[in-house]
């Protein structure tokens, strides 16, 4: 069995998702994401003009050796670009695996741990009565789990995923007016005086019983991370998010010596070695890797494993810049993980989504159901992606009030 070639389609419904079809001489395909949010075109030529030619002629099944080779073969290894490219690619090989076993790949994996896997949804408000709101529009809709984001009095402009003014949908993972970002000022004084006791009076109308989760996207230094996760420990979170850079991997460690709130990290990791040593050293509670980003199904398994040896569960990221495909093959891990902890999951199934990707995984009171079908269970309509283009867009950018540049 060969792989003869493949084809990389960029476009979507309000997203430019990266979709990789892996063909072979016997007429079975596998479907990747290679998604690389705001950066969509980097991986979709790393696979055109590097990675397909390579790999024409290789016999699928070895999905393990096709890693590899992609891996240990660029020489300049890692980086989200390659690791994009190379998690398309592996997706599509478990794809094909699971098609020729007429199996889910989650039976491949080791077969079912759970019925259902509990994912947390996004509530953002200009102010905490409009984020309350969401919250009780979530609870309403059976989700146990909500990210919670809410704007702060006096910050100079909107705050991370918080819109500007109240009913205004801002899509803040991506401006589409073009690549180059807006500015959005930032003060964290203001952030840490106010959230801890917004966290707490969340709590305190939700109950003990919704698990509420809270993302600061990197923009403590690491002593106000310590601080801020300590202050919101009456708040009972299910995990804090990204409180401090985490390149500087040490200073995680001023944190878990000041506070036992739960710590979530990995969005940014593309690969094992980035987390290793959170894992290993029990710096945090749950690693937040996603398979785009982190090269596929092949090293987040083990990323998983590794994790599993140290308390940390998964909650792999869902922003809505992973496409259909990498959400299923993370249903798939995540209905195998031993250690899963929960997934993030931000409304894919727009009827127009539906239509190009349709599909059996579904979601449910806040639990996704994954499909029985084999292989990772995803279609890709053809047709209906010649309706789609690449749309350039962009992040923010973030800088303090006296203009020095922030972390987005
Ligand atoms: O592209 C950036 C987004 O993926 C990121 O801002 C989303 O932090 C994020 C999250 O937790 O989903
Ligand atoms: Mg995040």
């Amino acid at each position: 069995m060969k792989i003869t070639g493949g084809k990389v389609f960029v476009g979507g419904p309000g997203r430019n998702y990266v979709t990789l079809k892996l063909m072979t001489d016997e007429g079975v395909y596998g479907l990747g994401d290679a998604t690389l949010n705001n950066r969509e075109t980097l991986p979709a030529q790393y696979l055109s003009d590097y990675l397909l030619p390579a790999l024409e002629g290789m016999d699928p099944r070895n999905s393990e050796d096709i890693w590899q080779f992609l891996y240990r073969g660029a020489y300049f290894r890692r980086g989200p670009i390659a690791m994009a490219a190379f998690g398309a690619i592996d997706m599509a090989l478990w794809d094909i695996k699971g098609k020729l076993a007429n199996m889910p790949v989650y039976q491949l994996l080791g077969g079912r741990s759970r019925q259902g896997a509990m994912a947390y949804a996004h509530a953002t408000g200009a102010d905490l009565e409009e984020l309350c709101d969401q919250v009780a529009g979530y609870v309403a809709q059976g989700y146990k789990a909500v990210r919670v984001q809410c704007g702060i009095p006096g910050m100079p402009s909107a705050s991370y995923a918080v819109p500007e003014t109240k009913g205004d949908n801002r899509h803040y993972m991506t401006d589409f007016s073009g690549v180059r970002p807006k500015v959005e000022t930032w003060d964290s004084g203001r952030y840490l005086r106010y959230m801890p006791d917004a966290l707490a009076e969340l709590r305190a109308r939700f109950g003990p019983e919704l698990h509420l989760l809270h993302d600061v996207h990197h923009r403590l230094t690491p002593r106000e991370a310590a601080g801020f996760a300590k202050a919101v420990e009456p708040a009972d979170l299910f995990w804090l998010e990204d409180p401090t850079p985490a390149e500087d991997q040490d200073a995680l460690r001023l944190i878990r010596h000041h506070a036992t709130t739960p710590i979530a990290i990995g969005e940014v990791f593309n690969s094992l070695w980035d987390c290793n040593r959170l894992i290993e050293d029990e710096l945090i509670d749950f690693i937040r890797v996603a398979v785009t980003y982190a090269g596929g199904i092949t090293p987040v398994r083990r990323i998983v494993d590794l994790a599993g040896m140290h308390h940390v569960r998964t909650g792999f990221h869902g922003a809505p810049s992973h496409s259909p495909i990498s959400m299923a093959a993370q249903a798939h891990l995540n209905v195998w993980a031993p250690n899963f902890g929960i997934q993030e999951y931000l409304v894919l199934g727009t009827p127009a989504c539906d239509a190009l990707f349709p599909s059996d995984h579904r979601m449910e009171d806040g639990m996704i159901h994954v499909s029985e079908a084999p292989g990772l269970g995803v279609h890709f309509d053809e047709r209906e992606a010649e309706r789609y283009d690449w749309v350039p867009g962009s992040h923010p950018v973030v800088r303090l009030e006296d203009g020095t540049m922030w972390n987005y």
